[in-house]
């Protein structure tokens, strides 16, 4: 057995991925919850899994070079991890933003090995993007940027190899034209990229589970509690993609939604978003692409300039924007006030101070690779609807998500409950790690 102690393996992790700060915090949240575990199932660490489960089995890095709309010849480096194929193709989406780094994708790409495990789909764990920043380009700088990308993408993935998607700065537009120029490079028609549109080869609900999911779990981890989210006071981080489908389905479910963010600052609306004010928010957002300030200014609430939403009195919080955005001293504020559930609709939003927190204080606490995994599971649906050369109603892909989410929450439940608490975040590291592990050993030394 080469680590005695989780420090050695991590004083190890550490040395094999200098200043990968991200990256060790996602290995750390893992390891540490499933320790335990792996001391009485010894054979996991007889074979050393845990080094070769942190070792991407690839990782492309490349120059991505377009030109901008004055014919300035613009550089952004591309990327792709490809974690993690024991149990399928890599998936995982792009991120555009101007913070990509190895380290951030290498986390995302962690977590996503465990997240499509537990979606109970054959997805293998990828993650990709660069540090081109959409924001304030033209639609044709976007296009220029994104073909370029692909060209040199599309020699390392396809359907049956490597189907990305979308994250930060990656939804409708860019989808399309990465699909496009996949297209015309390969001179095929298949489903190499997920979050497409409906007419061509997109699934319904698509753009909608990431966040319906993030809010399916909360009101499962709500039921076990004989509780639900009729009623309750809800807070919202981000106005992006997760942040508006989240808000749907809260409101659908007769909670009242109180706050959006963005990178620039936090609404407050006392009253509650309701529809109307969610789709100002959305073609805000999406055809505008403007800042969540406006949403203040038409409704005349308040705004936080360069603030989150956590010091907003709230019954539950749902994390929609970005990592570490919820720190010690937010997760006090919550806790103070009264918040009982967290689900995180983001990738690693709460620090692993915040999540300590949350735990001790038995808060409802929803790691996002099990709460946010509904968007990559309808993404695992759009492929087989691909595959099979048909699309499935609006009706029978949002039961599927739903049913998929009580499926996640009921493996966390499993790994995670001692005297009646369930502490998510080991069921869903647990639950998420067997079966991947599992699928490592039986496939040999590769
Ligand atoms: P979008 O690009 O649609 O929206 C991102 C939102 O988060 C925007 O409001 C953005 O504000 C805000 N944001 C981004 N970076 C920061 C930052 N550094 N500080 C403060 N706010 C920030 O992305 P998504 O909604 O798709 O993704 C949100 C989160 O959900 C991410 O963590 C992503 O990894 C995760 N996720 C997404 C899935 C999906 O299917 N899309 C699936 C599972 C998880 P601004 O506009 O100012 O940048
Ligand atoms: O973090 C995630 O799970 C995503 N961005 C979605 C990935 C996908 O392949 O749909």
């Amino acid at each position: 057995m080469k680590y005695q102690t989780i420090d050695q393996f991590l004083e190890n992790l550490k040395s094999r991925n200098p200043g990968e700060i991200e990256f060790h915090q996602a290995v750390y949240e893992v390891v540490d919850s499933i320790w335990d575990f792996l001391k009485d199932n010894t054979h996991y660490l007889h074979s050393n899994i845990l080094e070769r489960i942190t070792e991407p089995e690839r990782v492309l890095m490349f120059r991505v070079p377009w030109r901008n709309d004055n014919g300035d010849v613009e550089i952004n480096r591309g990327y792709r991890v490809e974690f993690n194929s024991a149990i399928g193709p890599y998936k995982g989406g792009l991120r555009f933003h101007p913070s990509v780094n190895l380290s951030i994708l290498k986390f995302l790409g962690f977590e996503q090995i465990f997240k499509n495990s537990l979606t109970t789909l054959p997805l293998g764990g990828g993650k990709g993007g660069s540090n081109f920043d959409p924001k304030g380009k033209s639609d044709n700088e976007v296009m220029s940027f994104c073909q370029s990308f692909m060209t040199e993408l599309s020699r390392h993935i396809g359907s049956d190899t490597d189907v990305p998607a979308g994250d930060i700065g990656v939804g409708g537009r860019e989808i399309g034209y990465m699909f496009g120029q996949y297209k015309r490079i390969r001179n095929e028609f298949t489903g190499v990229l997920t979050g497409k549109a409906l007419n061509w080869g997109g699934s319904l609900i698509r753009p909608e589970a990431t966040g319906y999911g993030c809010v399916y779990f909360a009101e499962e981890m709500l039921k076990n509690n004989n509780d639900s989210l009729d009623g309750k006071k809800v807070i919202i981080s981000g106005s992006g993609n997760v942040a508006q489908y989240a808000a749907e389905k809260v409101i659908e479910l007769g909670g009242k939604v109180l706050s959006f963010s963005d990178s620039s600052g936090t609404i407050y609306d006392p009253e509650g978003i309701n529809k109307e004010k969610l789709a100002f928010v959305m073609n805000l957002k999406n055809i505008q692409r403007g800042r969540i300030k406006e949403y203040s200014d038409k409704y005349n609430c308040e705004y936080y300039e360069n603030s989150r939403p956590w010091h907003i009195k709230c019954d539950i919080a749902l994390p929609c924007a970005t990592q570490n955005e919820i720190n010690e001293k937010d997760a006090k504020t919550l806790i103070k006030n009264g918040c009982i559930c967290v689900s995180e609709g983001a990738n690693m939003p709460s620090d692993a101070d915040a999540i300590n927190l949350f735990l001790s204080n038995k808060i409802l606490f929803g790691p996002g690779k099990a709460a946010n995994a509904g968007g990559v599971a309808v993404s695992g649906l759009e492929m087989s609807q691909n595959k099979m050369f048909l699309n499935w109603s609006r009706n029978e892909v949002d039961t599927k998500l739903q049913n998929i989410m009580k499926n996640i929450h009921g493996q966390c439940v499993e790994y995670g409950t001692n005297k009646k608490f369930t502490n998510y975040v080991k069921g869903a590291n647990i639950a998420g790690f067997i079966k991947v592990a599992d699928s490592m050993l039986d496939q040999g030394v590769v």
